[in-house]
């Protein structure tokens, strides 16, 4: 009863499988996990005017994100007078995580890693199972389920997945620790979505914090910041399950025969009226 996709690649040269709608009976995959009373926490930063994105998604998260399990919002904000009221299913709680503002966008973004490493490390080592990391101008439109959980989960960028190693926005200055030579690579993963066990999302995230930080020593950022760290951590430390641009979409961007169902999407946003800063975007 699975159809089966020929139009998309559905397993790396490594053996670890992609994601598609077609690959997986949701049916088989939710018997086999929801008896297990799993605990899942979920990461999300809004800092600044980003706050504003909260509100769908957490609303469409409850329609759509690990319905029926366990989830922990841990949500890290500089506003928390402005984090909105949402009504959660049973068993889904929220924590809300003081983080400081600054006036570069770069800066939070990057950030995350340190204080996903923290995080993981005070409170949500001893709590959860599993780990998602998620950017918050977005909204879940699709189920979200059991079937992208394993040690080590990353997404493939939706700009990016039509296209060879050479094209992708890899930091390519040897300078700094980001650095991929030409030749290498094998997708260009989004920052926008990283999960796993807490312990293998530990390690990633506190690998990239001291890249950042070696970086920053030597008067270097990466291309895309911690985007480009976790894209090298990647090539090295192969993941274990890499979910399709399904999982990982763009408003702006059409829907195209290959995705036939858009389950999680970064909104349009004025990107000069949201950051504190600005730069051209992707
Ligand atoms: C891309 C990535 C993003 C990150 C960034 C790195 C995708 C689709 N997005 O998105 O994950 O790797 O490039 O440069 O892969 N944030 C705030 N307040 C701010 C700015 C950012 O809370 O003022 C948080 C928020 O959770 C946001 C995230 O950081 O979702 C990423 O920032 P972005 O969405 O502005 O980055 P963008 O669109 O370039």
């Amino acid at each position: 009863n699975i159809s089966g996709r020929t139009n998309v690649v559905t397993v790396t040269p490594w053996l670890a499988p992609i994601v598609w709608e077609g690959t997986f009976n949701p049916l088989i995959v939710d018997s086999i996990y929801k008896p297990m009373h799993l605990s899942i926490a979920t990461t999300v930063f809004a800092v600044g005017k980003y706050v504003r994105f909260l509100r769908d998604f957490l609303e469409t998260a409850e329609k759509h994100f690990m319905v029926d399990f366990k989830v922990h919002y841990y949500i890290f904000t500089d506003r928390r007078e402005d984090v909105p009221a949402v009504v959660l299913a049973p068993g889904r709680n929220v924590t809300i995580i003081p983080v400081p503002g600054s006036n570069r966008w770069q800066e939070i973004s990057s950030r995350r890693m340190e204080m996903i490493q923290t995080a993981i490390e005070n409170q949500i080592g001893k709590e959860a199972d599993y780990i998602f990391c998620l950017d918050v101008d977005t909204k879940f439109h699709g189920r979200w389920g059991a079937e992208t959980l394993s040690r080590l989960v990353a997404t493939i960028h939706p700009g990016y997945y039509e296209q060879t190693h050479e094209h992708y926005p890899y930091e390519r200055r040897p300078a700094s620790r980001a650095y991929i030579p030409a030749g290498e690579g094998d997708y260009y993963y989004g920052g926008a979505t990283i999960a796993g066990y807490v312990r293998d999302v530990h390690k990633l995230t506190k690998y990239c914090r001291e890249q950042l930080e070696a970086d920053a020593a030597n008067s270097i950022e990466a291309a895309w910041q911690e985007e480009s760290h976790l894209n090298r951590y990647l090539l090295y430390n192969k993941p274990t399950k890499i979910l399709s641009p399904e999982y990982l979409w763009q408003d702006f961007k059409a829907k195209n025969n290959e995705v036939q169902i858009i389950r999680f999407s970064q909104v349009n946003k004025n990107y000069a009226e949201v950051r504190p800063n600005v730069k051209k975007r992707k």
